[in-house]
């Protein structure tokens, strides 16, 4: 798989590393990097038959993504910037809906789309020098990748009101405090960190995972009912093979072996 902006690797664990690649830029997300990041989690990551989760991290030691590339600003017109809004909302929503976890492994500045990115993202783990905000309203926009919409969902409205219209940083202790991150870790542990989390997760069942995720996504779907959601899915877990094989080591006293059916 073969990208200019993005790198994927694996150990052959099951858990792939995505990192986000232009460290010269501080991985500021271009164009062609939001391509990417939709071409792999929209089609070419859906089809990796090895692959139980993700993990997505920032090349260098400064950035995870330092916002969208400024300099390919000043070609947008009304037209272009409506499409470009539109088309990275849905990249984050491939991210947000991928049927594995997908954890952020904030290892510097989270900011503008770096923020939406790491918020798009089912968890977040934060170095402890880490730095999230949505600075938008100092170029005189707005955030355009869905983070008006998902700092509300993760942090209440007052807060996520402050942090888009002051443009202010927040550290990575202080967004922990606030939700946006779930733990924070000393520099440079962030992906193995995140690797753990995920191996712990990948002990689970597969389809628990998968249906968890739709379950805790439709709550903030506003043409569907997450209750009725849950209802659902909680009914299709009882006729799996994961279901029986998880209660059933329970009762049994043993570990469950989950083959993902
Ligand atoms: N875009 C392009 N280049 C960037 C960006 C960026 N967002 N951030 C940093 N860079 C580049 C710098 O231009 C610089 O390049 P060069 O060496 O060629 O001049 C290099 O990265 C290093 O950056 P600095 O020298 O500025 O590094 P500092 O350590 O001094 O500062 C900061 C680090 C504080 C992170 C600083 O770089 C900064 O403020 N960057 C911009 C942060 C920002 O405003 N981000 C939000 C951008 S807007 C956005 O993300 C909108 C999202 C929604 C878009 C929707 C579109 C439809």
């Amino acid at each position: 798989m073969n990208y200019e902006f993005i790198s994927i690797s694996n150990d052959g664990d099951g858990i792939y590393i995505v990192t986000m690649n232009r460290p010269k830029a501080l991985n500021a997300i271009n164009d062609k990097t939001m391509a990417e990041l939709h071409d792999f989690f929209g089609t070419k990551g859906l089809a990796i038959a090895d692959l139980k989760g993700v993990i997505i991290t920032g090349a260098g030691e400064k950035a995870f993504v330092a916002g969208a590339d400024i300099k390919e600003f000043l070609t947008l017109d009304v037209s272009k910037a409506t499409e470009k809004s539109r088309f990275g909302q849905e990249a984050f929503f491939f991210i947000e809906r991928f049927p594995k976890p997908v954890i952020a492994a904030v290892n510097g500045f989270a900011l503008g789309a770096g923020c939406e990115l790491a918020m798009a993202c089912h968890i977040r783990i934060a170095g402890e020098k880490a730095k999230f905000g949505q600075p938008e309203v100092n170029l005189g926009i707005i955030p355009g990748y869905a983070g008006t919409q998902r700092l509300v969902q993760l942090i209440g409205k007052g807060k996520a009101m402050e942090l888009c219209l002051t443009g202010d940083m927040l550290r990575a202790d202080e967004a922990q405090r606030l939700g946006l991150v779930n733990q924070v870790v000393p520099v440079g542990e962030e992906v193995a960190k995140a690797k753990e989390m995920m191996a712990k997760i990948l002990t689970k069942g597969p389809v628990a995972i998968q249906k968890t995720i739709e379950a805790i996504n439709a709550y903030f779907q506003y043409d569907e009912d997450g209750f009725e959601r849950e209802v659902q899915e909680f009914g299709y877990l009882a006729g799996t093979e994961d279901f029986k094989e998880g209660a059933g080591a329970f009762i049994e006293k043993r570990k469950a072996n989950f083959k993902g059916k």
